[in-house]
């Protein structure tokens, strides 16, 4: 890791808030291919804000360095520092960046749609990503070998996968729940893109899930985004 962690992360970090304001550029802790980060620097982008991309190797285990625990004692990218404040965790980092940097809202006023879109990032945020985790994949391979790993997780995603399309189904906006990129968006996806990418998943059988796909490869702002464009990508 990169370690400029500990001259911008004061002693006292524990979390936002709480410090006086440092006026500074937005900087990102982040691994190319985490979904956790993707879905941050989508925001990011969409919200037109520029930051610096620090990297965070996951494969070498830089997330355990003591800088970096300074920034999120649980050790998972990515983290956000906006001057003095310091926040972990992607969906705290988005609720954060819609607080303070309102421009391209990313929560519909609207409390129907507002609460779909919540349970979207929720289901990808708490019932697939952390059961495709390292930690879990490791412990998988280690217990048996990397073929149940592998299908654990496809299982996994699959489940997901169905619930959400069974949620969006008769969509027939250009996005997730409407005409104009929102949370839910952010949080599809970063899982969409890393399902058949990374674990060959089909996507023929959702095909809400995979209009939304192209339509996301078509954004600017996702396409930013993408793990292959970001500096710590293998080239
Ligand atoms: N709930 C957290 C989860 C973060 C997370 O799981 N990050 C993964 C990458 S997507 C990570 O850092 N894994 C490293 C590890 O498991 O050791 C968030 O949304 O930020």
């Amino acid at each position: 890791m990169e370690s400029d962690a500990s001259s911008n992360a004061p002693q006292e970090i524990a979390g936002a808030g709480a410090l006086p304001p440092a006026p500074g550029k937005l900087k990102l802790y982040s691994f190319w291919r985490s979904s956790c980060s993707y879905r941050v620097r989508i925001a990011l982008n969409l919200k037109g804000l520029e930051y610096e991309y620090k990297p965070v190797n996951l494969l070498t285990n830089e997330q355990s360095d003591p800088e970096f625990e300074k920034l999120n004692p649980i050790k998972y990218v990515p983290a956000l520092v906006d001057g003095a404040t310091v926040i972990a965790d992607s969906f705290a980092i988005l609720l954060y960046l819609e607080d303070m940097y309102p421009q391209h809202p990313l929560l519909p006023q609207d409390p129907q749609k507002r609460a779909l879109n919540i349970q979207i990032a929720s289901i990808v945020g708490s019932s697939i990503q952390p059961l495709q985790n390292y930690p879990v994949l490791n412990f998988i391979e280690e217990k048996l070998d990397s073929n149940e790993a592998i299908r654990w997780i496809q299982h996994q995603i699959n489940r997901g996968f169905t619930a959400l399309e069974k949620l969006l189904k008769g969509c027939s906006t250009i996005y997730a729940t409407g005409d104009e990129i929102q949370l839910a968006d952010v949080f599809l996806e970063p899982q969409i893109y890393g399902g058949i990418k990374r674990f060959g998943i089909d996507m023929s059988i959702y095909p809400v899930l995979g209009r939304l796909h192209e339509a996301y490869l078509e954004h600017p702002a996702f396409l930013a985004a993408l793990p292959e464009k970001q500096p710590d990508a293998p080239s």
